[in-house]
C-alpha cells in the first residue's frame, strides 16, 4: 500500500510556535491544516507553504463552540485524517495580582486556553479512536509546573493544561494514540504583546537582558516528538533558555 504523508493539524498556527511548527512540518512534507482567526495570515502561509505540501486553512474563534465543530466538520475528504494535533493555541491577558484582575482577561485565558483546546480536541480526537492512531501534542508552559506572582489565572489554565494531557494520555494509549505535552519557558513570540494588550514596549522588555527560546527552537521539539518510532511516547518535556532557572529565577546581563 502507498504510503501517504501525516496530515497535522495545528491551532494558533498564525504566529510564534505555531506558525514555525508549521513551516517545518511543510518542508518535511506534513500536510497541514492551519488554525487561527487572523485569516489573511492564513491565507499567506497557505500561498508560502503550499509550494511545499498540502495545506488547508481554517479560521475560526476556538472559544466559539460551535465554530470549532463546523470548521473540522467541514474539512474536506483528503484533510479528514488527522494524524497530528497539535494543540497549541492560546495566550496571557494581563498580568496582575488577584484582587486586580480583570475577570474578561481570565475569561479569556479560561476560554481558548483550556475550553477551546478541549473542543478541538474533542472535534478531533474519536476520528482518531476509529483509526486507532493518532498523536497529540498538547502546548503547556513553565506555567504549567509552577505559579508566578500575578500569573496566577495563565498558570492555571496551563496546569490544567497538564492535567488534561495526563488525562488523555491515560484514557487514549489503549487505542493506540501517543499524548504528550511539551512546555516552554520564555519564547519571544506574540504572546508578551497580546498579554499587554499591544504595549510593544512592555512587551519587548520581557525579552531584553538574555537570549529568550525562539519559536524554532520549540517547532524542532515538537518534531522531534511526532517523529520518534510509533512505540515511543514522549510524555511531558520542559524546555527553559539556559538564562533560565525557573519561571521567576531568571538572569539578564
Ligand atoms: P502567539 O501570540 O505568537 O501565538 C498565539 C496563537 O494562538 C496565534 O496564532 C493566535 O491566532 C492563536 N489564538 C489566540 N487566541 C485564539 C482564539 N481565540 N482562537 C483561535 N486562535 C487563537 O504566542 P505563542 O506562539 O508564544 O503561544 C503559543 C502557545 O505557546 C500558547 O499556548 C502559549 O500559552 C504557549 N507558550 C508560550 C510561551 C512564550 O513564552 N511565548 C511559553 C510557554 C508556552 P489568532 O490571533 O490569529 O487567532
Ligand atoms: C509563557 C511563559 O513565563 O510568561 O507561558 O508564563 S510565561
Amino acid at each position: 500500500m502507498e504510503k501517504k504523508n501525516k496530515i497535522a493539524f495545528i491551532t494558533g498556527a498564525t504566529s510564534g510556535i505555531g506558525e514555525a511548527t508549521a513551516k517545518l512540518f511543510a518542508s518535511n512534507g506534513i500536510q497541514l491544516i492551519l488554525c487561527g482567526r487572523r485569516k489573511e495570515r492564513l491565507e499567506a502561509l497557505k500561498k508560502e507553504l503550499g509550494t511545499k505540501t498540502e495545506v488547508h486553512i481554517l479560521s475560526f474563534d476556538i472559544r466559539n463552540k460551535k465554530e470549532v465543530f463546523e470548521a473540522i466538520t467541514s474539512l474536506p475528504k483528503e484533510f479528514s485524517e488527522i494524524d497530528i494535533l497539535i494543540n497549541n493555541a492560546g495566550n496571557a491577558h494581563g498580568l496582575e495580582p488577584i484582587d486586580e484582575g480583570d475577570t474578561d482577561d481570565w475569561d479569556s485565558m479560561i476560554d481558548i486556553n483550556v475550553k477551546g483546546l478541549l473542543y478541538v480536541s474533542k472535534a478531533i480526537v474519536p476520528r482518531m479512536v476509529t483509526k486507532k492512531s493518532g498523536h497529540i501534542i498538547n502546548i503547556g508552559s513553565t506555567a504549567a509546573k509552577e505559579v508566578y506572582p500575578n500569573g496566577g489565572i495563565y498558570c492555571a489554565t496551563k496546569h490544567a493544561v497538564d492535567a488534561i494531557n495526563q488525562g488523555m494520555r491515560i484514557d487514549l494509549h489503549k487505542h493506540g494514540i501517543r499524548v504528550g505535552a511539551v512546555h516552554p519557558g520564555l519564547v519571544e513570540t506574540e504572546f508578551s504583546k497580546v498579554r499587554f494588550k499591544g504595549d510593544e514596549n512592555r512587551a519587548e522588555n520581557v525579552y531584553k537582558g538574555f537570549e529568550p527560546l525562539r519559536p524554532e527552537d520549540i517547532a524542532d521539539i515538537v518534531y522531534f516528538v511526532v517523529t520518534r518510532p510509533y512505540y515511543v511516547n514522549i510524555t511531558d518535556l520542559v524546555v527553559v533558555p539556559i538564562a533560565q532557572a525557573t519561571a521567576t529565577i531568571l538572569t539578564k546581563e
